[in-house]
């Protein structure tokens, strides 16, 4: 079958929906933000990959609506958090030609305003390699910080313009990319990087928020170097909106 045409008619039909990976303070294990992770679920094929379908929807820019009908619903699913009184921050990834669209500012403006939601509590997860062209993602961040939203660089150490972006850029959050995450505790090398970011962060006033972790030791090993943010297999992995906000009850009524 073709994916792209397969991908069209799931648009329409509502085949997409949103995990939600909790994200943590690492100190006291308690839930401060998720992040949304998009989901296909197609009709005879069953559970379809991001991996599979977001870089065929990149190729035909079908991730333009696709990404809208994203930030929409995970715009919805927050308005219905904090209207619960469950104040959680939201955060939406953000892939090339999503950023390249010229409406992008007014979407996300749009999701803010439909919702009315607090933009401090709506974020953008961008990689390095969508910001290729500095001078012109410079204006787009400003004109998205300008809305209040917050701004991370995902999978940060994997690109390659890592410190000319992270100079030139009112960036919040810094996302320690999982590779390194994972290597921490057993190679040295990945372990000095951890620890490079993190000093950077300091001097550059960015937070940071380590992402893949899947053992104590990479958590307690993050806490020990002043990363104090993060997310991964080992608290949980993305979760239906149910899910999540069964996570956050608990968390409040202390058990
Ligand atoms: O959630 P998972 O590990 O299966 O995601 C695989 C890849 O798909 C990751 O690189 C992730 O960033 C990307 N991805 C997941 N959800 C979204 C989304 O909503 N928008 C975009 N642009 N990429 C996503
Ligand atoms: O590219 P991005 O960082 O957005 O990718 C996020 C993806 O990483 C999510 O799709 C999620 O499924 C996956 N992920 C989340 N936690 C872990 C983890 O602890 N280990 C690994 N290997 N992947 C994770
Ligand atoms: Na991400
Ligand atoms: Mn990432």
């Amino acid at each position: 079958f073709k994916l792209e045409q397969t991908l069209k008619h799931a648009i329409e039909h509502d085949e997409f929906y949103l995990e939600y990976q909790p994200k943590l303070e690492l100190k006291t294990e308690t839930i401060y933000g998720v992040e949304a992770l998009v989901r296909w679920k197609h009709p005879e094929l069953g559970i379809i990959s991001p991996m599979e379908f977001i870089p065929i929807a990149e190729e035909s820019s079908l991730i333009v609506p696709l990404g809208r009908w994203i930030f929409h619903e995970a715009g919805k699913q927050n308005k219905k958090w904090h209207d619960a009184g469950i104040r959680v921050k939201m955060a939406v990834n953000v892939s090339a030609k999503q950023f390249e669209d010229p409406q992008f500012v007014e979407t996300v403006h749009q999701v803010l305003t439909e919702y009315q939601l607090p933009p401090r509590y709506f974020g953008l997860e961008i990689t390095e390699s969508v910001m290729q062209n500095i001078n012109q993602s410079s204006i787009i961040i400003q004109d998205l910080k300008k809305l209040g939203v917050k701004i991370s660089i995902d999978d940060f150490g994997t690109g390659y313009s890592s410190l000319s972006v992270l100079s030139k850029l009112p960036i919040d959050y810094v996302k320690i990319d999982k590779s390194f995450v994972h290597e921490s505790t057993t190679n040295p090398n990945a372990a000095s990087l951890v620890k490079t970011i993190v000093e950077m962060g300091k001097n550059l006033n960015f937070e940071l928020i380590a992402e893949g972790i899947e053992k104590q030791e990479q958590a307690e090993f993050l806490i020990q170097n002043g990363c104090y943010r993060g997310q991964g297999y080992f608290y949980s992995p993305p979760l239906s909106a149910a899910e999540v906000e069964k996570l956050l009850n608990k968390k409040q009524k202390g058990s």
